[in-house]
């Protein structure tokens, strides 16, 4: 299974065009890749590198509970959104420590400026945890993959819980062919930081079993993807339990699919590496419901990857 995220890493390598990109970065990118994953076969986290699975999965639970403020991760020493926060407050009025303009490219190139910028964001973290009204000044994110999936804004002043709509879908009428979420809202992506990059979702119920396909429009490959998988895979495990269903497959499509070029050694690295037996996820089957599940509810267990790789992040 994981051969195919080593195929796809594989073909950017050989057939991938050079591309400018938004970071500044560079990318080797493909167009349009899909792959697809047997969830019956084992659970799939990458064995070729260590990928941190309690970030995917407290990740996945601060979606679902559609909470999109920052203080739920940071409880759970998960740091994959500080920086679209700390984004904000450093553009306020409210913020008067040290320039942090454009601080993503600059604590990449600068270490005297890195060693201001994590200072000025290790306070504001703390900030974040300690004091509830600052939290909720500056910790929300608004308009995030929670927001969209729970509470997706009508013309009529209403909400629109999608995950709740598609368990009720699954569950009344699993043939339906319109078991869709989609994040993707185009009133709100010109003025959006970063417009949802797992743009929709669509399950699928076959003999007993819950398949579920993403579209996602933009991939960082070495180190977005395989977080990306490991969290929709955990996704369909989580529908398939709420509504008695067995997991069937993850079916990844992907958009624009890119290696950053400051990820090169390091993915030559993963591909010389052999993938080894895939761990298997256990859910707590005394909880009923998928709302109600809590870090400890979910395990993955066997998980004996090789080391990790380090890269920067593009921001
Ligand atoms: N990215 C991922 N997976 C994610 C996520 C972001 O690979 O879940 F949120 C990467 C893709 C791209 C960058 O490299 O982040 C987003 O930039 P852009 O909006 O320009 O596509």
């Amino acid at each position: 299974m994981e051969q195919e995220y080593l195929d796809l890493a594989q073909r950017i390598l050989d057939d991938g065009s050079l591309r400018e990109d938004r970071t500044g970065t560079g990318t080797k990118s493909v167009f349009g890749h899909q792959m697809r994953f047997d969830l019956q076969k084992g659970f799939p986290l990458l064995t070729t590198k260590r990928v941190y699975f309690k970030l995917i999965k407290s990740e996945l639970l601060w979606f679902l509970k559609g909470d999109t403020n920052i203080k739920y991760l940071l409880e759970n020493n998960n740091h994959i959104w500080d920086e679209w926060a700390f984004e904000r407050y450093v553009g306020s009025e409210d913020y008067t420590g040290p320039d942090m303009t454009n601080f993503g490219l600059r604590s990449q190139q600068d270490e005297a400026f890195n060693e201001t910028y994590q200072k000025e964001k290790e306070k504001f973290n703390l900030r974040i945890l300690k004091d509830e009204s600052f939290s909720e000044k500056y910790g929300t994110l608004g308009n995030v993959y929670g927001a969209q999936w729970r509470t997706w804004p009508t013309t009529d002043g209403n909400t629109i819980d999608q995950i709740q709509n598609v368990i009720d879908s699954i569950r009344n009428n699993p043939n339906s062919r319109r078991h869709i979420v989609s994040a993707w809202n185009p009133e709100e992506v010109p003025h959006m930081a970063l417009p949802p990059c797992h743009t929709l979702f669509q399950f699928y119920v076959q003999d007993g079993k819950l398949s579920c396909q993403l579209y996602q429009r933009s991939g960082d490959v070495f180190l977005g993807v395989p977080f990306n998988i490991a969290s929709y895979a955990l996704l369909t495990h989580l529908i398939a339990h709420e509504t008695g269903l067995e997991v069937g497959e993850f079916v990844h499509t992907l958009g624009d699919a890119h290696l950053y070029l400051n990820h090169m050694d390091q993915i030559k690295e993963q591909l010389s590496r052999e993938p080894l037996t895939l761990p298997t996820l256990e859910l707590n089957k005394d909880k009923k419901s998928i709302f109600e599940f809590e870090m400890d509810d979910i395990k993955v267990v066997g998980y004996r990857p090789h080391k990790g790789i380090k890269a920067p992040i593009a921001v």
